[in-house]
């Protein structure tokens, strides 16, 4: 099983690949933990995308391109994986339309989380929040102004995905208003028509 989760920011979509990863036994593959893992551990990608990231914005297509085919080589992704918070823009998806060819495999469904725009920084202040309440510092981006360019750069640059992806007849949607288990459960009612 091969599936895109898409979004806006804190949309859900880590959250839910997660437990697409529990139920289905694939991996996750985020590019924003890989993102993050590479700042923290100072490499080179992650010395270029730091100040990107902190300032909302999207690292290049380049970066990101590089990392997820590399990841998507790996044997724990022969089985499937969920792509998410990728691809983020039209030649993103481009990309991983070229890199599964390449390999003689296809995308099984994009899933489209619905929520808007005022829940959405709802969800992140409340997530810097319980970081702080637990003693962990909150992610650089969570705080309202950064959200804001966030959101911009979603509706700019990842939103147009969603047309794409309807043309194609892949695109499915699903309420992201709705509490986690509801959505879950959502998705995986779309999972049982898509994926036979
Ligand atoms: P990401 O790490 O992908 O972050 P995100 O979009 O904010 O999160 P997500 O939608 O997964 O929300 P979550 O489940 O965490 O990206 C961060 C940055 O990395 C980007 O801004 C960009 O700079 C860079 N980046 C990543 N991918 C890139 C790419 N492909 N190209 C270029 N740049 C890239 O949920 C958020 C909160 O809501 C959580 O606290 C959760 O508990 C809560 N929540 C979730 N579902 C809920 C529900 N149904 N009800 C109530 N609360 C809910």
């Amino acid at each position: 099983m091969r599936l895109i989760l898409l979004g806006p920011p804190g949309a859900g979509k880590g959250t839910q690949a997660q437990r697409l990863v529990e139920k289905h036994g694939i991996p996750q593959l985020s590019t924003g933990d890989m993102l993050r893992a590479a700042v923290k551990a100072e490499t080179e990608v992650g010395l270029r995308a730091k100040a990107v990231m902190e300032a909302g914005e999207l690292v290049s297509d380049a970066i990101v391109n590089a990392i997820v085919a590399e990841r998507i080589d790996q044997d724990d992704c022969a089985g499937g994986f969920v792509l998410d918070g990728y691809p983020r823009t039209l030649a993103q998806a481009d990309s991983v339309e070229a890199m599964l060819a390449d390999r003689g495999l296809k995308l099984d469904a994009v899933i489209e989380l619905v929520v808007d725009d005022k829940a959405l920084v709802g969800r992140i202040v409340k997530r810097a929040e319980e970081a702080q309440a637990a003693g962990q510092p909150a992610r650089k981006d969570d705080n309202p102004e950064v959200f804001d360019e966030r959101l911009r750069e979603y509706y700019k640059k990842t939103a147009p995905l969603i047309g794409y992806y309807y043309a194609k007849g892949m695109l499915k949607g699903v309420d992201g208003m709705a509490s986690i288990d509801e959505v879950t459960d959502a998705i995986e009612a779309l999972l049982a028509e898509v994926v036979r």
